[in-house]
Order: C-alpha cells, then structure tokens, then sequence
C-alpha cells in the first residue's frame, strides 16, 4: 500500500505548480485527492494524467489521507492544517503560518532532511521563497566551510506575489512600451496610474526595494505570520529571510542581513550573496562543493557569458549558482549569484520533496510493521 495524498489549494497558482511535479515524479502515492475551496470544488483537475474532480476543503475531505500538502495563504493553513493533523494526516505547509512555531520544523531536503522526522504538531513547514532561493546552496558550503554571516540582497520577480503581481507587470509593461518614460521623474508613475497591483511602487522600467508580506497576499491572509520587526525599517520577506535560515542552518545566533527588492521579471528570484565563513575559502573549493552539490548548478564562466540568470532558469528545479568570487578583503567570504525558480523550489518542489520524504518513511514503516 502507498500513502494517501491530500492538495489542498489545487487550483492556485503554487497548486498547480505542485501537481505537474506530482506528474512528473516517481510516483510514491496512493489516492491523490485535490482539494480547494468551495468555489472551485468540482471542477476538474489533471494530475498524474488523469482528470480529478476537485473537492471542497472541509473535515470530511481528509479522511483516509496520510499526508496533506497544503499551498494556500496562511490564514486558510493556520485554521485547517491543525483539522487535517487531527483527521491523522501529517501536514506539509508551503505558508507563513507556522514557520516561526519551535515546535514546527522548517524543512529543506537537500540541508535538513532529518528536521523533518521531529514535528511535534504534526506539521512540517517550507520556507519562503527567498529563503528557499539561497539556501540549498549555502547548506552546501556551510557544510565545508562553517558560515558564520550572510550579507543578501534579492532580485524578486513579480511571481512571488501571486497572480496578481503577474497581472500587474504584464499591464505595466503594455503601459510604457514603444513610449520614451522612464527619462524624467514620474512619467512612468503616471503612465501606469492606479495599476500598481500589489506593489508599493511601479515595477515595470523599475525596481523596487520593499518585498513584504502584505504586498501581493490576498485578504484572508492573516499579517500574524510576519516577524517582530524590533529595530523598526525592515520588511517581513527581510525579517523572514534571516528567521528562516538561521532555523534551516540550525545557527540560531547567525548573522543574517537582507535586502529584498522587487524587479520586473516574471518569475524566478536571484539574489546576491556575501556570505562569511569559519574557515578560509578558495574559488576552486567552493566550486567542487557548488558542482557536487545535490540540487545545485554550478554556471561559473562570467568570459564566455556563462552565469545564471531569471530566464534561463525559469520552469528549472535546481538552484543555479555563478559569479563566485573571493572577497577582494576577506579570505573567509565568498560573493556569490544564485538564481532560483521562486514557484518550483522557492515553493511546489519543495514541499513534493518534503512530502516525497514522508512517502518514504511511511513505506519504511509500512515494511517493519
Ligand atoms: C514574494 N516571497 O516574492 C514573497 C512571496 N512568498 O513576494
């Protein structure tokens, strides 16, 4: 027998994602059931190639399911993951809902797969975006090298903000194209008028340095899952970014700083790294490390044009990484590149990962009862 498998939020955008990897892997499932909320119920769905007719969140919906895979905004995962834990399923959670929860681990397969075998609540947790961006290759090196801080700046696409921020480029670049704006201030501003979508500021012919939570969440998502911002100034992806990795790492004291800014790219996030270490650290080791590393690719040849980039990477898994170099100051830092699909592993794949990882141990037990 295989395990039983629960969606919910099938139809959304990091869903949908999600059932095309569920077709493309091995497949390690049961029944796959396709839940979303009641509005889409009914519809039909494809998964593993088969039409699936989708069925309305609610209690009943998870009975006989063993893991519940659940991409829906965090109000929605913080009220029902804990329904679908008590209806006996273990819960894999794409939300902010219960990242910070200590009793919640915070899983990335290729750093802390073991995390995931302690989960008091029943509940396994996958980090933001950002986070996810960064953080399968600086496991990597972490491993080698012991890091002990993180200097990072993101180049966000509008993806992360869901549907709506694709909408919003998409109109903003039919705005200002064949036009001359973008050569005095505020023509561009004017030119997209009241379509700033969930953005604080035009992001077509733009880039905008403020990537929070509230910007580009739909209104049933709750801002409890944003961090305490004691200093005051930071923004919640900023806040997330450093909470997340120090609780992947497992360095609760790592120095984390980051600025994330919004560009005009479709999807797939980059991000620039500086990240320090306990240990001197040469190129040629960083990149036998990045090569060998499961879920990274290494593109490091700046002279023949060879470094990653948003649309190459896009509709890829791994997280690409390029322009590694040697701090000019520091022999113990490294600047790096790091380019990543923000809907496959910043979100879906991880959490197929993460449930594929149950799969496993479901069986494993399955075999010594
Ligand atoms: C963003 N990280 O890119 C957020 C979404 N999770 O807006």
């Amino acid at each position: 027998a295989r395990p039983h498998l629960a969606v919910v939020g099938a139809s959304g955008a990091v869903g949908s994602v999600l059932r095309g990897i569920l077709s493309e892997h091995a497949d390690v499932w049961g029944e796959i059931r396709l839940i979303a909320s009641p509005r889409s119920a009914g519809r039909k769905l494809t998964v593993r190639g088969a039409e699936t007719e989708v069925v309305a969140l609610s209690e009943a919906a998870f009975d006989g399911i063993d893991v519940a895979m659940f991409a829906v905004p965090d109000g929605i995962a913080a009220r029902w993951a804990p329904v679908a834990v008590a209806k006996g399923a273990v819960v894999v959670d794409n939300s902010g809902a219960f990242r910070r929860d200590p009793d919640v681990p915070l899983v990335v397969p290729e750093v802390n797969a073991c995390a995931a075998r302690v989960r008091p609540r029943g509940i396994i947790a996958t980090p933001n975006c950002t986070t996810l961006s960064v953080i399968v290759a600086l496991g990597a090196l972490h491993a080698e090298y012991g890091l002990n801080e993180l200097i990072v700046s993101s180049y966000q696409a509008v993806s992360g903000a869901g549907q709506a921020g694709i909408d919003t480029l998409r109109a903003q670049l039919s705005a200002v194209a064949g036009t001359e704006l973008g050569a005095t201030p505020g023509d561009v501003r004017r030119a997209v008028g009241d379509t700033l979508g969930p953005f604080p500021a035009p992001v077509a012919l733009n880039v905008v340095p403020w990537t929070d939570r509230e910007s580009g969440l739909s209104p049933s998502n709750s801002a409890e899952a944003s961090p305490p911002d004691p200093e005051g100034g930071w923004s919640s992806e900023e806040l997330m970014v450093r909470l997340e990795s120090r609780k992947v790492l497992g360095l609760p004291d790592l120095r984390v700083t980051a600025t994330c800014v919004r560009v005009p790219v479709l999807t797939a996030h980059s991000a620039s790294v500086h990240a320090r270490f306990e240990r001197e650290v040469t190129v040629a080791g960083a990149h036998e490390i990045l090569a060998a590393a499961p879920g990274v690719v290494l593109s490091d040849d700046p002279a023949a044009g060879e470094f990653p980039t948003p649309c190459d990477v896009v509709g890829t898994d791994p997280t690409w990484v390029g322009r590694v170099r040697r701090s000019l100051d520091d022999p113990r830092a490294l600047e790096l590149f790091v380019c990543a699909d923000n809907l496959r592993k910043g979100a879906a794949l991880n959490v197929a990962q993460v449930g594929e990882l149950l799969a496993r141990e479901w069986e494993a037990g399955e075999q010594g009862a």
